[in-house]
């Protein structure tokens, strides 16, 4: 990979480091999808290289209401590793993060590998169980503004999960309504259908895509299908719950 390319992952590992933002990469030097997956991919090195995990993954833009608040309309992906996760019913920090935002999301454990071209089926045979989730995003850009190639070296602007109780892999997830709460008020609410028509989608496509980056999906991993709805930014008091029709709930402070 190239300097520039290698410039660009630890600009935005200190961002992470540092919870400020970094500027847009300029104009006209925009990069490509798959130039932004090397750049992640050296991103991740520099975590693993700090003890960091890989843990799972999280597919992003799979719904119609999240392509349009970022303006960016293909699938991505992004990893996820055990420094992500918090701790279910706990606190998130604000002050760790640059901008934060929580979206809710279902949840995969797969119980086997899954890797490359997959029908619903086999991604269906590989799920152990489901569970409600809420996504933290915080895009390493200055107001949260990027193009396909940058939020897909960002990480895909993952920043933290959490992760409700497992329900039973056999759950209909087809149309399952979901509630994003804060304090006690839905402020955002979708449907499970919303996800590329189905969730089960987002894992088909978290196996191809992955693969491409050569990349595999493991037993205990956990995989994200991405927002049925636009995400909420966050602020100190808030108290965040996701509700999934069937799923159950996940919640947290944000302190
Ligand atoms: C990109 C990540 C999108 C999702 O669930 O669609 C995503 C972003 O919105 O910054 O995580
Ligand atoms: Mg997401």
């Amino acid at each position: 990979m190239s300097n520039d390319l290698v410039s660009i992952a630890e600009r935005l590992d200190q961002a992470i480091l540092t919870a400020t933002a970094t500027p847009q990469l300029p104009k006209g030097s925009e990069i490509e999808a798959a130039t932004g997956y090397a750049v992640q991919a050296h991103g991740i090195e520099l975590r693993k290289a700090r003890g960091e995990r890989v843990i799972g993954v999280k597919m992003g833009l799979t719904s119609r209401a999240k392509m349009e608040q970022v303006g960016v309309d293909e699938v991505t992906w992004g990893r996820l590793t055990d420094t992500m996760r918090r701790e279910e019913g706990g606190t998130l920090a604000r002050a760790d993060f640059i901008h934060p935002r929580a979206e809710p999301e279902v949840a995969f454990i797969l119980g086997r590998r899954l890797t490359g071209e997959v029908s619903l089926a086999e991604a269906a045979l590989a799920v152990e169980a489901l569970a409600p989730a809420v996504e933290i995003i915080d895009s390493r850009y200055e107001n949260f503004r990027f193009a396909l190639g940058d939020v897909v070296a960002d990480n895909s602007s993952s920043a933290a999960f959490f992760l409700g109780p497992r329900a039973k892999p056999d759950t209909d997830i087809a149309n399952l309504g979901i509630v994003l709460s804060i304090n006690g008020a839905p402020r955002e609410i979708g449907s499970s259908a919303a996800i590329l028509g189905h969730p089960l989608r987002a894992l088909v496509a978290a196996a191809r895509m992955t693969a491409r980056a050569g990349h595999v999906l493991e037993p205990g991993d956990i995989v994200l299908a991405g927002a049925a709805t636009a995400a909420v930014p966050l602020q100190v008091g808030m108290q965040v719950e996701a509700r999934i029709q069937h799923l159950g709930r996940v919640g947290f402070s944000v302190v």
